[in-house]
């Protein structure tokens, strides 16, 4: 463990609760409810964490959070990536959930969002960690399906800072989308999307013209577009960069190919993020170390892509001030 990027203070941006759901409390879970998982042990469902591309991923990852049932379990989800936040020293996190993946196996809306926000409010009381969640759209389903999931969040906008939208790019292009991110947008929620993950530099484009989002998330194809790169840096852009969940999916073969470092250097407003750490091999931290391994990432650069993780947060301009 490098102790000084684990030191390092860090804001996490791009987090996925879902997938940090670690193959140990997905079998606690699993017993607790009454659940039979078609793994034999954690051993035999860690060795199939072996994917070809975001759709074998997915997959996997939609079967594991069929564990999730009680508020208790969101809590407990949530509370476990806490301690591992506590522990890497990430002050600040903007997590994403995806309620359909839970409202459309008949869980309660509020059974999700109670347990995962009375975390996140222990998260600050206990640890000073603070944070804003994103609730994502999955994009394999339909615009109603998105209009029917912001419907389900009014009662709790108190508890949302933002919305994004994630799932399998391919097909799904950000224009299925652009009334529902219009509306959300005009009750007061931020926006940020996937985009350029495994799809086109256009959806790059598509996301910021047409859901006017605040952020990108992934955006590593914006390297195919040298116009859109230029456009990124002078709109000061932020994409939120995952560099081993990058490699797992096979967006990049090595990282030793990973652009994340080409962007910081072009002026893009780059940073670092774990996206599904339970599943791609590591927290906040292991992805810097990543690329101080794969990419020969300076003590600079480091502390560049960290603060580039406050400076573009959605938090506070007093927090902000804070954690700068
Ligand atoms: C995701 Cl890596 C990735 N891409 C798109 N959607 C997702 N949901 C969870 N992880
Ligand atoms: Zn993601």
């Amino acid at each position: 463990m490098d102790s000084f990027l684990n030191s390092m203070p860090k804001a996490e941006l791009h987090l996925h609760l879902e997938g940090t759901l670690e193959p140990e409390l997905m079998f606690a879970l699993a017993e607790r409810n009454g659940i039979e998982l078609p793994y034999a042990s954690v051993d035999e469902l860690s060795r199939a964490y072996n994917f070809g591309n975001l759709q074998d991923f997915l997959d996997l990852y939609y079967q594991g959070a069929e564990v999730l049932q009680t508020e208790q379990d969101f809590y407990d989800l949530t509370w476990a990536y806490i301690e591992r936040c506590k522990a890497q020293n990430v002050i600040h996190i903007e997590p994403f959930f995806d309620p359909q993946t839970h409202t459309e196996r008949s869980i309660p809306f509020a059974t999700v969002i109670r347990g995962i926000s009375r975390a996140l409010a222990d998260a600050e009381s206990k640890y000073g960690i603070s944070s804003g969640l994103i609730m994502c759209f999955l994009r394999h389903l339909s615009e109603l399906e998105a209009f029917n999931t912001l419907h389900q969040a009014e009662p709790y906008l108190d508890n949302i800072i933002g919305i994004g939208l994630d799932s399998s790019e391919q097909g799904h292009p950000p224009a299925k989308f652009e009334r529902v991110f219009a509306k959300a947008r005009s009750m007061g929620l931020l926006a940020v999307a996937h985009a350029g993950e495994e799809g086109p530099a256009q959806n790059i484009i598509d996301a910021l013209d047409l859901l006017h989002v605040d952020r990108i998330d992934h955006g590593v194809r914006a390297t195919d577009d040298a116009e859109l790169m230029q456009r990124l840096a002078q709109e000061k852009m932020a994409l939120t960069v995952c560099p081993l969940s990058n490699t797992r999916l096979r967006v990049f073969d090595d990282m030793s190919q990973h652009n994340i470092l080409q962007m910081l250097e072009q002026g893009v407003k780059v940073t670092v993020n774990s996206d599904d750490p339970a599943y791609f091999g590591g927290y906040l931290t292991e992805n810097f170390i990543a690329l101080e391994q794969g990419l020969g990432m300076t003590r600079g650069q480091a502390l560049e892509l960290a603060r580039n993780s406050f400076e573009y947060s959605f938090a506070s301009p007093n927090r902000k001030a804070e954690m700068l």
